[in-house]
Protein backbone atom coordinates (compact mmCIF):
# COMPACT_ATOMS: atom_id res chain seq x y z
CA UNK A 1 0.00 0.00 0.00
CA UNK A 2 1.82 3.44 -0.91
CA UNK A 3 2.27 5.42 2.19
CA UNK A 4 0.17 8.33 0.89
CA UNK A 5 -3.62 8.97 0.15
CA UNK A 6 -4.04 11.78 -2.31
CA UNK A 7 -1.38 11.65 -4.11
CA UNK A 8 0.66 9.19 -6.86
CA UNK A 9 4.25 8.31 -6.60
CA UNK A 10 6.16 6.78 -9.57
CA UNK A 11 9.96 6.89 -10.45
CA UNK A 12 10.91 6.11 -13.96
CA UNK A 13 14.02 6.81 -15.80
CA UNK A 14 15.29 9.69 -13.33
CA UNK A 15 12.22 11.32 -12.98
CA UNK A 16 10.32 11.25 -10.18
CA UNK A 17 6.26 11.42 -11.00
CA UNK A 18 3.88 13.51 -8.07
CA UNK A 19 0.41 12.85 -9.35
CA UNK A 20 -2.31 14.73 -7.15
CA UNK A 21 -5.53 12.56 -6.26
CA UNK A 22 -8.27 13.80 -5.09
CA UNK A 23 -10.51 13.51 -8.14
CA UNK A 24 -14.03 14.81 -6.05
CA UNK A 25 -12.87 17.27 -5.29
CA UNK A 26 -11.14 18.65 -8.52
CA UNK A 27 -7.61 17.94 -6.84
CA UNK A 28 -8.39 20.62 -4.38
CA UNK A 29 -5.28 21.04 -1.98
CA UNK A 30 -6.58 20.53 1.78
CA UNK A 31 -3.71 20.09 4.41
CA UNK A 32 -3.34 16.40 3.86
CA UNK A 33 -2.70 16.61 0.20
CA UNK A 34 0.05 19.34 0.74
CA UNK A 35 2.21 17.95 3.41
CA UNK A 36 1.92 14.38 1.30
CA UNK A 37 3.13 16.44 -1.97
CA UNK A 38 5.81 18.43 0.24
CA UNK A 39 7.10 14.60 1.88
CA UNK A 40 7.40 12.94 -1.25
CA UNK A 41 9.16 15.84 -2.81
CA UNK A 42 11.86 16.21 -0.35
CA UNK A 43 12.26 12.31 -0.30
CA UNK A 44 12.58 12.52 -4.72
CA UNK A 45 15.33 15.83 -4.22
CA UNK A 46 17.16 13.39 -1.67
CA UNK A 47 17.55 10.61 -4.11
CA UNK A 48 20.66 10.82 -6.05
CA UNK A 49 19.26 8.46 -8.92
CA UNK A 50 16.55 11.28 -9.33
CA UNK A 51 17.39 14.34 -11.74
CA UNK A 52 13.54 15.72 -12.41
CA UNK A 53 10.55 15.78 -10.06
CA UNK A 54 7.33 16.06 -12.71
CA UNK A 55 4.03 17.01 -10.84
CA UNK A 56 0.68 16.94 -12.28
CA UNK A 57 -3.23 16.40 -11.73
CA UNK A 58 -5.89 14.95 -13.68
CA UNK A 59 -7.37 15.84 -17.15
CA UNK A 60 -9.92 17.97 -16.16
CA UNK A 61 -7.83 19.60 -12.96
CA UNK A 62 -4.53 20.08 -11.94
CA UNK A 63 -5.66 21.52 -8.89
CA UNK A 64 -8.76 23.63 -8.38
CA UNK A 65 -7.42 25.64 -5.82
CA UNK A 66 -7.02 25.87 -1.61
CA UNK A 67 -9.89 23.26 -0.98
CA UNK A 68 -12.93 25.44 0.29
CA UNK A 69 -15.02 23.25 1.92
CA UNK A 70 -12.15 22.84 4.49
CA UNK A 71 -11.33 26.80 4.90
CA UNK A 72 -14.69 27.69 4.93
CA UNK A 73 -14.83 26.67 9.12
CA UNK A 74 -11.85 28.61 9.51
CA UNK A 75 -11.26 32.30 10.95
CA UNK A 76 -8.20 35.02 11.18
CA UNK A 77 -7.12 33.22 14.56
CA UNK A 78 -6.95 29.86 13.25
CA UNK A 79 -4.56 30.75 10.04
CA UNK A 80 -2.60 33.59 11.68
CA UNK A 81 -1.90 31.30 14.52
CA UNK A 82 -1.48 27.49 13.03
CA UNK A 83 -0.49 28.93 9.19
CA UNK A 84 -2.29 26.64 6.26
CA UNK A 85 -0.47 24.51 3.67
CA UNK A 86 3.05 26.25 4.64
CA UNK A 87 4.76 22.81 3.73
CA UNK A 88 4.29 24.04 0.47
CA UNK A 89 7.05 25.95 1.05
CA UNK A 90 9.33 22.87 0.71
CA UNK A 91 8.76 23.47 -3.02
CA UNK A 92 10.92 26.55 -3.21
CA UNK A 93 14.03 24.32 -1.33
CA UNK A 94 14.00 21.56 -3.65
CA UNK A 95 17.68 21.25 -5.34
CA UNK A 96 15.68 19.63 -8.28
CA UNK A 97 13.72 20.58 -11.08
CA UNK A 98 10.56 20.62 -10.72
CA UNK A 99 7.84 20.68 -13.82
CA UNK A 100 4.31 21.39 -13.62
CA UNK A 101 2.32 19.66 -16.28
CA UNK A 102 -1.12 21.10 -16.02
CA UNK A 103 -4.11 20.11 -17.58
CA UNK A 104 -8.12 21.59 -16.93
CA UNK A 105 -8.09 24.05 -14.59
CA UNK A 106 -5.10 25.38 -12.53
CA UNK A 107 -7.01 27.92 -10.25
CA UNK A 108 -5.99 29.80 -6.96
CA UNK A 109 -3.92 27.32 -4.66
CA UNK A 110 -3.59 25.15 -7.97
CA UNK A 111 -2.26 28.31 -10.21
CA UNK A 112 0.38 28.57 -7.27
CA UNK A 113 1.23 25.24 -7.09
CA UNK A 114 2.10 25.14 -10.63
CA UNK A 115 4.27 28.56 -10.21
CA UNK A 116 6.04 26.95 -7.55
CA UNK A 117 7.57 24.96 -9.90
CA UNK A 118 10.40 25.90 -12.05
CA UNK A 119 8.47 25.13 -15.80
CA UNK A 120 5.05 24.92 -16.63
CA UNK A 121 4.35 22.62 -19.28
CA UNK A 122 -0.03 23.05 -20.21
CA UNK A 123 -2.48 21.00 -22.32
CA UNK A 124 -4.02 23.40 -24.62
CA UNK A 125 -6.97 22.97 -22.07
CA UNK A 126 -5.41 24.33 -19.33
CA UNK A 127 -7.25 27.54 -17.24
CA UNK A 128 -4.64 29.51 -14.94
CA UNK A 129 -6.33 31.73 -12.41
CA UNK A 130 -6.44 33.17 -9.02
CA UNK A 131 -10.05 33.41 -8.54
CA UNK A 132 -10.11 34.10 -4.61
CA UNK A 133 -11.27 37.77 -4.55
CA UNK A 134 -14.73 36.09 -5.38
CA UNK A 135 -14.21 34.68 -2.10
CA UNK A 136 -13.80 37.28 0.06
CA UNK A 137 -9.83 36.31 0.29
CA UNK A 138 -6.53 36.93 -1.45
CA UNK A 139 -3.96 34.43 -2.77
CA UNK A 140 -2.40 33.39 0.11
CA UNK A 141 0.54 30.54 -1.72
CA UNK A 142 2.38 33.40 -3.93
CA UNK A 143 0.17 34.31 -6.45
CA UNK A 144 0.09 37.82 -5.59
CA UNK A 145 4.22 37.42 -5.92
CA UNK A 146 4.94 35.03 -8.40
CA UNK A 147 2.08 35.81 -11.36
CA UNK A 148 3.44 39.57 -11.65
CA UNK A 149 6.83 38.87 -12.02
CA UNK A 150 5.57 36.22 -14.33
CA UNK A 151 2.98 37.78 -16.49
CA UNK A 152 3.57 41.59 -15.53
CA UNK A 153 2.01 43.99 -13.05
CA UNK A 154 -1.12 44.71 -14.92
CA UNK A 155 -2.27 41.83 -16.01
CA UNK A 156 -1.87 40.27 -12.86
CA UNK A 157 -3.72 43.06 -11.46
CA UNK A 158 -6.49 42.10 -14.01
CA UNK A 159 -6.50 38.62 -13.02
CA UNK A 160 -5.68 38.81 -9.22
CA UNK A 161 -8.66 41.72 -8.97
CA UNK A 162 -11.42 40.39 -11.15
CA UNK A 163 -10.77 36.70 -11.10
CA UNK A 164 -10.93 35.86 -14.53
CA UNK A 165 -9.42 33.32 -16.00
CA UNK A 166 -6.59 32.85 -18.61
CA UNK A 167 -7.02 29.64 -20.95
CA UNK A 168 -3.48 28.36 -22.28
CA UNK A 169 -2.88 30.24 -24.77
CA UNK A 170 -2.92 33.17 -23.14
CA UNK A 171 -1.16 32.44 -20.62
CA UNK A 172 1.75 31.45 -23.08
CA UNK A 173 1.69 34.58 -24.49
CA UNK A 174 1.55 36.22 -20.85
CA UNK A 175 4.90 34.15 -20.28
CA UNK A 176 3.29 31.89 -17.39
CA UNK A 177 3.87 29.07 -19.60
CA UNK A 178 6.85 27.13 -20.57
CA UNK A 179 4.70 25.41 -23.70
CA UNK A 180 1.87 24.43 -24.74
CA UNK A 181 0.83 21.18 -26.16
CA UNK A 182 -2.41 19.45 -27.38
CA UNK A 183 -3.74 17.55 -24.48
CA UNK A 184 -3.13 14.01 -25.41
CA UNK A 185 0.51 14.98 -25.74
CA UNK A 186 0.76 16.62 -22.19
CA UNK A 187 2.20 13.63 -20.32
CA UNK A 188 4.60 12.63 -22.93
CA UNK A 189 5.76 15.83 -23.36
CA UNK A 190 6.56 16.25 -19.69
CA UNK A 191 8.24 13.23 -19.33
CA UNK A 192 10.28 14.20 -22.73
CA UNK A 193 11.46 17.84 -20.71
CA UNK A 194 11.93 15.46 -17.61
CA UNK A 195 14.09 13.02 -18.97
CA UNK A 196 16.19 15.57 -20.97
CA UNK A 197 16.51 17.45 -17.46
CA UNK A 198 17.71 14.38 -15.95
CA UNK A 199 19.91 13.52 -18.42
CA UNK A 200 22.32 16.37 -17.66
CA UNK A 201 24.83 16.51 -14.89
CA UNK A 202 22.67 16.40 -11.70
CA UNK A 203 25.27 19.17 -9.84
CA UNK A 204 25.26 21.71 -13.06
CA UNK A 205 21.54 21.35 -13.10
CA UNK A 206 21.09 22.14 -9.51
CA UNK A 207 23.36 25.64 -10.26
CA UNK A 208 21.40 26.31 -13.31
CA UNK A 209 17.80 25.85 -10.93
CA UNK A 210 19.85 27.80 -7.77
CA UNK A 211 20.87 30.85 -10.26
CA UNK A 212 17.36 31.14 -12.07
CA UNK A 213 16.00 30.95 -8.60
CA UNK A 214 18.25 34.06 -7.58
CA UNK A 215 17.27 35.84 -10.37
CA UNK A 216 13.31 36.17 -9.15
CA UNK A 217 14.31 36.95 -5.84
CA UNK A 218 17.35 39.69 -5.58
CA UNK A 219 18.75 42.44 -7.37
CA UNK A 220 20.38 42.00 -10.49
CA UNK A 221 23.74 43.08 -8.96
CA UNK A 222 23.35 40.11 -6.36
CA UNK A 223 22.00 37.64 -8.96
CA UNK A 224 25.22 38.28 -11.64
CA UNK A 225 27.55 37.84 -8.50
CA UNK A 226 25.65 34.44 -7.38
CA UNK A 227 25.57 33.46 -11.05
CA UNK A 228 28.88 34.16 -11.63
CA UNK A 229 29.91 31.90 -8.20
CA UNK A 230 27.72 28.86 -9.33
CA UNK A 231 29.29 29.30 -12.89
CA UNK A 232 32.81 29.21 -11.54
CA UNK A 233 31.58 26.39 -9.33
CA UNK A 234 30.39 24.25 -12.23
CA UNK A 235 34.20 23.69 -13.36
CA UNK A 236 35.07 22.10 -10.27
CA UNK A 237 32.77 19.21 -12.17
CA UNK A 238 34.15 16.11 -13.76
CA UNK A 239 31.45 16.26 -15.80
CA UNK A 240 32.31 19.67 -16.90
CA UNK A 241 35.50 18.00 -18.41
CA UNK A 242 33.20 15.35 -19.54
CA UNK A 243 31.26 17.49 -21.05
CA UNK A 244 33.68 19.54 -22.99
CA UNK A 245 36.11 16.95 -23.71
CA UNK A 246 33.11 15.45 -25.21
CA UNK A 247 32.30 17.88 -27.40
CA UNK A 248 35.64 18.35 -28.77
CA UNK A 249 35.93 14.80 -29.82
CA UNK A 250 32.20 14.87 -31.66
CA UNK A 251 30.78 12.15 -29.40
CA UNK A 252 27.76 12.15 -26.97
CA UNK A 253 28.94 13.51 -22.71
CA UNK A 254 28.40 10.35 -20.37
CA UNK A 255 28.07 12.32 -17.45
CA UNK A 256 28.60 10.86 -13.90
CA UNK A 257 26.71 13.44 -11.80
CA UNK A 258 29.92 14.47 -10.15
N1 LIG B 1 -12.44 23.22 -2.99
C1 LIG B 1 -13.27 22.22 -2.63
N2 LIG B 1 -14.02 21.51 -3.52
C2 LIG B 1 -13.91 21.85 -4.80
C3 LIG B 1 -13.08 22.90 -5.25
C4 LIG B 1 -12.30 23.57 -4.28
N3 LIG B 1 -11.43 24.55 -4.61
N4 LIG B 1 -13.21 23.00 -6.59
C5 LIG B 1 -14.09 22.06 -6.97
N5 LIG B 1 -14.52 21.37 -5.89
C6 LIG B 1 -15.51 20.28 -5.86
C7 LIG B 1 -16.91 20.80 -6.08
O1 LIG B 1 -17.45 21.28 -4.87
C8 LIG B 1 -17.61 19.55 -6.57
O2 LIG B 1 -17.87 18.72 -5.47
P1 LIG B 1 -19.35 18.03 -5.32
O3 LIG B 1 -19.44 17.11 -6.49
O4 LIG B 1 -19.26 17.34 -4.00
O5 LIG B 1 -20.33 19.14 -5.39
C9 LIG B 1 -16.54 18.86 -7.40
O6 LIG B 1 -15.29 19.40 -6.96
C10 LIG B 1 -16.67 19.13 -8.89
O7 LIG B 1 -16.71 20.56 -9.06
P2 LIG B 1 -17.85 21.31 -9.89
O8 LIG B 1 -19.12 20.51 -9.87
O9 LIG B 1 -17.90 22.71 -9.42
O10 LIG B 1 -17.20 21.22 -11.36
P3 LIG B 1 -17.44 22.21 -12.57
O11 LIG B 1 -16.81 21.55 -13.74
O12 LIG B 1 -18.88 22.62 -12.66
O13 LIG B 1 -16.62 23.55 -12.20
C11 LIG B 1 -14.69 24.76 -11.39
C12 LIG B 1 -15.22 23.47 -12.07
C13 LIG B 1 -14.95 25.96 -12.31
C14 LIG B 1 -13.21 24.58 -11.18
C15 LIG B 1 -15.44 24.98 -10.05
O14 LIG B 1 -15.38 23.77 -9.32
C16 LIG B 1 -14.83 26.06 -9.20
O15 LIG B 1 -15.08 27.25 -9.43
N6 LIG B 1 -14.07 25.66 -8.17
C17 LIG B 1 -13.46 26.61 -7.22
C18 LIG B 1 -12.31 27.38 -7.83
C19 LIG B 1 -11.74 28.35 -6.83
O16 LIG B 1 -12.38 29.28 -6.38
N7 LIG B 1 -10.46 28.15 -6.47
C20 LIG B 1 -9.76 29.00 -5.52
C21 LIG B 1 -9.92 28.45 -4.14
S1 LIG B 1 -9.26 29.51 -2.88
C22 LIG B 1 -7.59 29.20 -2.90
O17 LIG B 1 -7.09 28.42 -3.65
C23 LIG B 1 -6.80 29.96 -1.87
C24 LIG B 1 -5.37 29.44 -1.68
C25 LIG B 1 -4.64 30.22 -0.65
C26 LIG B 1 -5.08 29.98 0.74
C27 LIG B 1 -4.00 30.25 1.72
C28 LIG B 1 -4.46 31.21 2.80
C29 LIG B 1 -3.41 31.48 3.87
Amino acid sequence: MSEYETIEVRTENRVGYLTLNRPKALNALNEQLVRELAAAAIALDGDENIGAIVITGSEKAFAAGADIKEMARKDYTDIAANGLFEDIRALDRLRTPTIAAVSGYALGGGCELAMACDLIIAADSATFGQPEINLSIIPGLGGTQRLPRAIGAYKAADLVLTARTMDAAEAERAGLVSRVVPAAELLSTATEVAETIAAKSLPAVYAAKAALKAAQEGSLAGGLSFESQAAAGTFALEDQTEGMTAFAEKRKPHFQHR
